[in-house]
């Protein structure tokens, strides 16, 4: 266990200079989709991978790519994400990287002995969809999954597109397809398996170290906006306005509402902009951003009509105008059950009690796994909070997930992986 816990402590220092990696100066982490900081970060990731004897490229969406040498063998991928949330934790994204990283540095000294299958490392380039709204750029790319031009056409805060942010960063809107995994090219396509902290409190509350993903949940991300008029604050009778934030508020409340009487579905209001923003001036209008998920995707489904409705009800009666989009919409992912059976079988051979767990929270498994098999195992984190600076695994924990990946590749190593 001390050679784990060396290797472990080596992951740990590595989250802590990346979490240093910001575009922000503010002491916190913020990476978003083709920063700087985010070529900063793909730069020193490269190294490492490069020093675990990978062949590293950046492709046309900023992904961060590394394999083995083709000789024949298909590949197992293994990754995570690199851009992160706003005022992130240092854990989410990096954790998974970084324990991959560790992983392809034991497969190149022969750890693993001769594994069935190359070993491939990936740090996406933007999973969490902060700039432009949508999730999963990159894995998406990864995966050959559909990727329209109206996607091509968003626009972040600065009024910059997502064509423009993805030149800027060195690719090529129009290639993009290129990109994708190409399994001939690769002599196969094992799967894809990612480790990640759980950002829930499950294992903490069973004393457990690690658990793996039975299944990820649906999402649907929408935006919306209230556009009413603007006025003065003072000398507009309050029967005469149309106050689109007051109304933005009723229809807030009313989400936390209807998620609360709805088992199992989760609903959240994370972003709101009010024009004009002046505080003696009747807000003329308000948009915001509206996320919605459940295990069951016909709950989800139910609820986003519900939701939609209410906001219709709340703009119709209070005189103003209502735009909805639907910005993105993912069903719940079932893990491989192979992989699943495999990563349970490491997780028994460390010693410890295998739980099985669904992910409330969204991972570039879901986009991957249009393609090829998908896996996650999951760390406990503290008090199960996540996409905050305070998120927290311990380096026991770290060790232990190592250990879990080392069994999961030795057994790569002693059956063919088309058994997955
Ligand atoms: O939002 C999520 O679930 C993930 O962190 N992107
Ligand atoms: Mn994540
Ligand atoms: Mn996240």
């Amino acid at each position: 266990m001390e050679d784990v816990l060396a290797r472990a402590r080596v992951v740990m220092a590595r989250i802590e200079e990346l979490a240093a990696v910001s575009e922000t100066t503010d002491g916190l982490t913020t990476r978003t989709f083709g920063s700087e900081a985010m070529r900063r970060v793909n730069g020193i990731v490269g190294g490492w991978m490069q020093s675990a004897g990978l062949n590293v490229c950046v492709d046309g969406i900023g992904n961060l790519r590394g394999t083995q040498t083709r000789d024949g063998r298909p590949l197992l991928l293994l990754g995570s994400h690199l851009d992160t949330v706003r005022e992130a934790g240092r854990f989410d994204g990096p954790l998974g990287v970084l324990t991959a990283v560790a992983c392809a540095e034991a497969a190149a000294n022969g750890r693993y002995g001769a594994l069935s299958c190359r070993v491939g490392v990936v740090g996406f380039s933007d999973e969490e969809g902060v700039r432009f709204g949508t999730s999963y750029l990159g894995s998406d790319v990864l995966a050959g999954n559909p990727f329209d031009a109206a996607r091509l056409s968003l626009v972040d805060a600065g009024g910059v597109s997502l064509a423009e942010a993805i030149r800027a960063f060195g690719g090529a809107p129009e290639t993009l397809g290129a990109d994708a995994l190409d399994p001939d090219a690769e002599d196969g396509l094992v799967g894809y398996v990612e480790v990640h902290l759980e950002q829930g409190p499950v294992l903490e509350a069973n004393g457990l170290p690690v658990g793996v993903v039975s299944a990820i949940a649906g999402q649907s991300r929408f935006s919306f906006r209230f556009a009413g008029q603007a006025g003065h604050a003072g000398t507009t009778p309050m029967g005469l306005r149309k106050d689109a934030l007051a109304a933005a508020a009723e229809f807030i409340t009313a989400v936390e509402t209807h998620a609360r009487g709805d088992e199992g579905l989760v609903a959240t209001v994370g972003q709101l902009d009010v024009k004009p923003g002046a505080g003696n001036v009747i807000p003329g209008a308000a948009a915001g951003s509206l996320d919605v998920r459940s295990p069951r995707d016909a709950q989800r489904h139910a609820a986003c009509a519900r939701l939609r409705a209410a906001a219709a009800a709340i703009a119709d009666r209070r005189g103003l105008a209502l735009e909805w989009r639907e910005v993105q919409s993912h069903d719940a992912t079932d893990c491989a059950p192979g992989l699943r059976k495999a990563l349970a079988e490491a997780v028994g051979q460390t010693g410890c009690r295998v739980l099985e767990l669904p992910s409330g929270a969204g991972h570039d498994a879901v986009a991957l796994a249009h393609r090829l098999p998908v896996a996650m195992l999951f760390v406990r984190c503290r008090d199960g909070l996540s996409h905050h600076p305070l998120e927290s695994v311990t380096l026991q924990d770290v060790a232990i997930a190592l250990n879990v990946m080392d069994n999961f590749l030795v057994s790569l190593a002693q059956s063919p992986p088309s058994a997955r």
